[in-house]
């Protein structure tokens, strides 16, 4: 898609830290982290939200999230938890129309912990 700031981010026309690639799916941190860590994954096929999914896309995404959520919190032992999140329309605060799930690390030190 011509207009698609993740799509751009795939093919590399702009720039991103990756945590995670295959030949189906990006890992990328989120430019504007919620708490350290914060990480979006995203089909490589363009797919505007979930209600676009068919199986196959469902599969390729979602298959993906309990390793990649596993690996995030390895990479720090602070990390205590994490809130999985998916957005779907405008309403639902989606601002990318680029289908992605939000991994948020949570720490014990957080703010909303204490
Ligand atoms: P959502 O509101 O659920 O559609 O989340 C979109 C997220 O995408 C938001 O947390 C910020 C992030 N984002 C927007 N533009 C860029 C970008 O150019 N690079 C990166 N790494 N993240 C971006």
């Amino acid at each position: 898609m011509d207009d698609c700031i993740f799509c751009k981010i795939i093919a590399g026309e702009i720039p991103s830290v990756t945590v995670y690639e295959d030949d189906e799916v990006k890992a990328f941190l989120d430019i504007s982290q919620a708490t350290p860590g914060h990480t979006l994954l995203v089909p490589k096929q363009h797919v505007q939200d979930i209600f676009a999914y068919d199986a196959d896309m469902a599969e390729r995404v979602f298959s993906r999230v309990p390793a990649l959520a596993r690996a995030i919190k390895a990479s720090n032992p602070d990390i205590k938890g994490m809130n999985i999140i998916n957005n779907n329309g405008q309403v639902a605060y989606q601002s990318v129309f680029h289908s992605h799930i939000h991994f948020i690390p949570r720490y014990s030190t957080d703010d909303d912990f204490n």
